[in-house]
């Protein structure tokens, strides 16, 4: 029974960046490292990869750091090139430091396709495939100039200074925003991907600036934390609210408004053809440099049509 038990326990792969299958009779390995453990855009971009892994019959290995930071992630790369992968799928954590590592991978003969974020040198990687994050910027700054009526001041949380998502998300939102003179950009604030900071960040905003009209939140801690500063302030719907992602907290706030829209994004989508290209790349056959993922804004009113696009927490 003790056998039974284990055996059975040992053919359970959990999502979020701790699944590890055994060693899978020969199969080449695909390593998945994610920018961090558990969080619902990595945990579907993880179902996504491990079930496109499985059908084009490469042993699919997810590491996970435990805070998306690079000091963290580094080690999980170099574990991949010690294990020999035939291909890995990075989420960088920091667009320079994250370069070297990789061209090593490279050098070993490990495929490298970056998925969702990207460090600053081309040819690293074979294949790029992430959200259109400037595009998403974009569609944020039009969604939020729209509940702003068109002026006021606007606040942007980023990230960390080297995420390149998030850094192209705040582009595209700033060439909207800052292309309208009745709107006022206040210089943006960094949260260290940490909702408790980027609460901080909004509560001492609200202080500073009693009339800010609305807020861009770049990605899924950062809108989270301020959703929860907007409504320990009571300024919740007065102060309009617009973030990256859809984790099931988001949603929710989507739904009590909290948050007034989101830029939801394909993380399983990019899960699925990332493990393409790099089976491709890895088989020696012709990859797609770039493939850019297209990005959903959904409100209040289509959230019901549009379930499909919201995060999972498991697969
Ligand atoms: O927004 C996603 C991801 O695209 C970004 O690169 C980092 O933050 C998230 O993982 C959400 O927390």
């Amino acid at each position: 029974a003790v056998a039974a038990a284990v055996a059975a326990a040992s053919m359970l792969t959990a999502c979020g960046g701790g699944s590890e299958t055994g060693s899978e009779g020969g199969k080449p390995k695909l390593y998945f490292l994610p920018g961090v453990k558990a969080e619902p855009f990595y945990v579907s971009m993880e179902c996504g990869a491990k079930e496109e892994a499985a059908a084009l019959g490469y042993e699919f290995v997810a590491k996970a750091p435990d805070k998306f930071d690079a000091d963290l992630q580094l080690p999980l790369v170099e574990e991949a090139r010690k294990a020999k992968a035939a291909a890995v799928l990075i989420a960088p954590t920091d667009e320079r430091r994250l370069i070297a590592p990789m061209k090593d991978l490279d050098r070993n003969g490990t495929k490298v396709v970056e998925v969702d974020t990207t460090v600053l040198a081309s040819g690293v990687s074979t294949s790029r495939v992430a959200s259109d994050n400037v595009q998403g910027g974009r569609k944020a700054a039009e969604t939020l100039l729209q509940l702003v009526n068109g002026k006021g001041k606007v606040l942007v949380l980023d990230t960390t200074l080297d995420t390149s998502s998030t850094n192209a998300r705040e582009k595209g939102f700033a060439e909207v925003t800052t292309a309208n003179s009745k709107i006022t950009y206040l210089p943006k604030k960094y949260t260290d991907n940490d909702p408790t900071k980027a609460a901080q960040v909004v509560a001492q905003a609200l202080t500073e600036n009693p009339d800010l009209a609305g807020i861009f939140a770049t990605n899924l801690n950062t809108t989270e934390g301020a959703a929860n500063a907007l409504r320990a302030a009571g300024r919740t719907g007065q102060v309009k609210l617009v973030g990256f992602d859809a984790s099931p907290k988001q949603v929710e706030d989507l739904r009590n408004g909290a948050v007034q829209a989101l830029i939801a994004q394909d993380p399983a989508g990019i899960g699925r053809q990332g493990v393409q290209q790099a089976v491709a790349a890895a088989q020696k056959k012709p990859a797609k440099s770039e493939i850019k993922v297209e990005v959903v804004p959904i409100t209040r009113d289509s959230m019901d049509q549009n379930s499909r696009y919201f995060y999972r927490t498991s697969c």
